[in-house]
């Protein structure tokens, strides 16, 4: 599709879709070595199983910081089922594409689990399906009264709907793209900066997301749009986030439960947080600090 008038601004100029896309192997910014067009395995390796009844395969951002914050929170309240192996897939270096992986989840993406404690095993992916399923199997941080459960999902819904706009879009172009596109940046900063109005205005009336009860909404919400208040991409300033002072006081009270501050060190290879535990197989993992693995 070629509108002469403007292909001088296109970029690289001049560039005119083709008729048909062809994929160019080096184009896909700081995760081009891992983004493909198809789908399916690359490489045959099983899935390693510790002794816990749920094993999760993760790394730990915020996709899989919902789900390791949501088990933390269900062993906290004494819900000792959902003891879990939290196992690290590297994705940087492709290990969603194993056999094994893909067995678990087709579409080749942290996180996934297993839940060994049905018969057969309940394969799970997509953090928000996998919010929902444990918060109905052990009856916790999801409210059974009508309204509050409508909501509850609703917020959840609007976390996994919106949150690409702000990774795949915002961080992708400020900070992954292989160069800086003034259009993509505008377009993206704007859609995170409604968003993030959204929950301040939301949090202006709403201790929680849901009123007064704590849930697997605000579970899902806190690891993108916390990140996002406190040092994602480097872009606060950028986005002004000191202009979202409620949400800022939800993301203190988030980020203050004891559970949290475990759940978001889970499968995770970097600071932030202090003290990062790449795998989790029991919950004395967690005294580990760096100083004592090195
Ligand atoms: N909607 C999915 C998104 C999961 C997702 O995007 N995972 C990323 C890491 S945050 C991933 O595994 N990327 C690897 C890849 O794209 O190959 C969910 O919420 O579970």
């Amino acid at each position: 599709m070629s509108d002469s008038n403007t292909d001088h601004l296109n970029q690289p100029a001049g560039y005119v879709p083709p008729k048909v896309w062809t994929w160019d192997k080096n184009n896909g910014g700081k995760f081009a070595n891992i983004n493909r067009p198809v789908s399916g395995a690359t490489h045959e390796k099983t899935l390693p199983k510790g002794r816990h009844p749920f094993q999760l395969y993760s790394l730990g951002t915020p996709n899989g910081q919902k789900v390791t914050i949501l088990l933390e929170e269900l062993l906290a309240a004494g819900h000792s089922g959902a003891e879990y192996d939290a196992w690290l897939i590297r994705i940087g270096d492709g290990d969603q594409f194993s056999s094994g992986f893909i067995s678990v989840n087709p579409n080749s993406k942290i996180p996934a689990m297993v839940d060994y404690s049905t018969n057969p095993a309940t394969n799970l992916f997509e953090s928000g399906s996998m919010l929902f399923y444990l918060a109905e199997k052990f009856g916790a941080f999801l409210p059974t009264e009508h309204y509050a459960r409508a909501a509850t999902m609703n917020w959840l819904m609007w976390q996994m709907g919106s949150a690409p706009f702000v990774g795949g879009g915002f961080g992708h172009f400020y900070a992954y793209a292989p160069f800086k596109m003034e259009y993509a940046i505008n377009r993206y900063a704007m859609e995170t900066k409604r968003q993030l109005d959204v929950l301040d205005k939301h949090l202006a009336h709403h201790e929680y997301m849901i009123g007064e009860t704590y849930t697997i909404a605000d579970m899902a919400i806190y690891p993108w749009y916390g990140a996002m208040m406190r040092t994602a991409y480097n872009a606060q300033e950028f986005l002004s986030v000191h202009e979202y002072t409620h949400l800022n006081r939800w993301v203190e009270l988030i980020e203050s439960r004891p559970a949290v501050q475990r759940g978001i060190r889970v499968n995770r290879v970097a600071s932030p947080p202090a003290n990062p535990l790449p795998e989790r197989h029991d919950a004395s993992d967690f005294d580990q600090t760096t100083e004592s693995k090195s």
